[in-house]
């Protein structure tokens, strides 16, 4: 099946089930990757920050729990995009005289060309070795293409973006694709004051809105359909008891959609849920690592401890 059929079956799968839903894997076409990059830029969405904090201030406290002079690796970078906060860590492996291969994954191969130029420019003497495809093939790729010991970076809290269920079922994968002695970083955003975490999904100016409503209307684009999009309002809840902050599209007035030929109805104010972006206690963190098959190693924060960077093991 081609990448346009299966966004239409994933679409109408969603779209036909009570409540409606929507993957947010598909919110990064070319508006809704700019529009994330203005997410990032935004003041009030506090994770990029945070991260790019720990990986510039705590660069060797990183390498060394990471034991990055012990034996040749790899370094796998799950959705490199442009690989900001890692380059603090390749420029003190190369500053050490590592001796490792930067593998950098990411599903765009656009990016991954660009982020290969620059590396090439900035830092000749990195070896790369870009994979373009989903996660969890190009690590079997990298398994695969050497036995040098691995180091897995998956920054950014995307693993927030999974349900608490489908986040141990990728970290049990990532566990069996890799072997004993092998490591994973992970960056996960923490539980806080409820008001500062809502304030990065609710923003004023709207551009989060807008990120949200870019998915209907990349449906409209690619899947002919014609949804009235003005009629929709984004709406964002965090429950502070089981950490889960989630974003809802509303139709605000009874609709009816026709995407590509098949008539999906709406009634007035019905949702559709389109992400979850969990936030975790260090706790959690330490529970995730021992349930999927990994010994924790460190959680490294910020100043304000906000954001984590967990080390495990395999
Ligand atoms: C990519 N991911 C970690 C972001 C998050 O924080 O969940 C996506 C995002 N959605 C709205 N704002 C940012």
């Amino acid at each position: 099946m081609d990448k346009l059929e299966s966004f239409h079956q994933d679409v109408l799968r969603g779209l036909k089930d009570h409540p409606k839903w929507l993957q947010p894997k598909y919110f990064y076409d070319d508006n809704g990757a700019a529009l994330f990059q203005r997410i990032m830029e935004m003041p009030a969405y506090y994770l990029t920050a945070c991260e790019l904090e720990i990986f510039r201030d705590k660069t060797v406290e990183l390498a060394e729990v990471l034991h990055v002079q012990q034996e040749p690796f790899d370094l796998i970078e799950l959705g490199a995009g442009d690989a900001m906060k890692s380059s603090f860590l390749l420029e003190h492996l190369l500053r050490e005289q590592a001796d490792f291969t930067y593998m950098p994954i990411d599903i765009c191969g656009e990016v991954l060309l660009t982020l290969r130029d620059r590396l090439n420019r900035d830092l000749p003497n990195l070896e790369v070795v870009p994979l373009h495809g989903e996660y969890l093939d190009m690590l079997r790729e990298a398994t695969e293409q050497s036995d040098r010991r691995k180091i897995v970076l998956f920054l950014g809290s995307n693993i927030g973006n999974m349900e608490l269920e489908d986040a141990h079922g990728f970290c049990r994968t990532v566990n069996r694709r890799l072997k004993r002695g092998d490591t994973m970083l992970t960056g996960f955003d923490l539980q806080k004051n409820p008001h500062t975490i809502l304030e990065a999904y609710n923003d004023k100016e709207g551009i989060t809105a807008a990120f949200n409503l870019n998915l209907l209307e990349r449906i409209n684009r690619e899947l002919d359909a014609d949804f009235n999009i003005s009629a929709f309002q984004h709406y964002q809840t965090y429950d502070p008891i089981d950490g889960g902050c989630r974003s809802y599209l509303v139709s605000g007035t009874a609709q009816k959609v026709n995407i590509g030929g098949e008539v999906i109805s709406f009634e007035a104010n019905e949702p559709i849920a389109v992400e979850v972006s969990r936030k975790y206690t260090p706790l959690e963190i330490d529970q995730m690592a021992i349930e999927t098959g990994f010994a924790p190693l460190a959680q490294i924060a910020d100043s304000k401890n906000w954001f984590v960077d967990a080390i495990w093991q395999v």
